[in-house]
């Protein structure tokens, strides 16, 4: 029976190597048994361009291969800290880049994956910033700009935004449920599987009648990653140590 699994918020970054090397044996120790795995969103704490390979990333990217090459597949869905991933990225790693939303059959019934950010609409300044990041215009002249400068100048954007420069949980606006009910009506889905809020939890509500459940993923630390695995009609959470 397939079984997917499903990681985010990592926040890969040099001053992190203890969740580095967590991923790395997550990949080839348990990651390779699964049939799937989903990475959504922020797995680098900042991502300026494909071009930009210092370390730890071309063992980050190495070890992406490796799983796709033996066999489990790869998905990707942009975070906030890095959705500038692209052509590159995908070539060196095999995975699949996703959209914002995307929807898939698991459990039995249609689930809708999300990095998370989208759904924390009480932060208008967050999302107002949001839209100018991720406009064609912005991503175009940014990263046409050298590789040195992207990198001075992502580190001045992150002080912009609170959640940027912060990863308590505290300091990030959590989801808002209208909104999140409004994306599971659009589309017809009745599980939400997202990270970005660093607030792990299951959450079960009446939707126009049915049962929802929004499952959040929790942000990985130096000596433990949370992983989801869904394995027919079975959720389960898992800690890898
Ligand atoms: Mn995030």
């Amino acid at each position: 029976m397939p079984e997917y699994l499903f990681i985010s918020d990592l926040h890969l970054s040099p001053e992190r190597p203890g969740t580095t090397s967590l991923l790395l044996r997550f990949l080839r120790e348990r990651a390779v048994h699964g049939s799937s795995l989903f990475i959504l969103g922020d797995l680098f704490d900042a991502w300026v361009g494909d071009d930009d390979r210092r370390p730890p990333i071309p063992e980050i990217l190495a070890a992406m291969k490796q799983l796709t090459d033996v066999g489990t597949r790869l998905f990707f869905i942009a975070g906030n800290r890095d959705f500038l991933v692209g052509d590159a990225f995908v070539k060196a790693t095999g995975c699949h880049l996703l959209p914002d939303t995307h929807l898939i059959e698991l459990a039995g019934t249609q689930a809708l994956l999300m990095h998370g950010d989208l759904l924390c609409s009480d932060d208008r300044d967050y999302q107002q910033l949001r839209s100018q990041l991720r406009s064609p215009a912005f991503i175009g002249e940014f990263l046409s700009k050298p590789l040195e400068q992207r990198i001075a100048l992502a580190t001045e954007y992150r002080k912009r935004s609170g959640e940027a420069v912060s990863l308590k949980a505290a300091d990030i606006v959590d989801a808002n449920q209208s909104t999140v009910e409004n994306y599971l009506r659009d589309a017809q889905a009745l599980l939400l599987i997202h990270g970005h809020t660093h607030r792990p939890a299951n959450h079960r509500f009446r939707l126009d009648g049915a049962d929802a459940v929004r499952v959040v993923l929790p942000e990985w630390q130096a000596y433990c990653g949370g992983y989801l695995s869904v394995c027919g009609n079975s959720i389960s959470r898992h800690v890898f140590v």
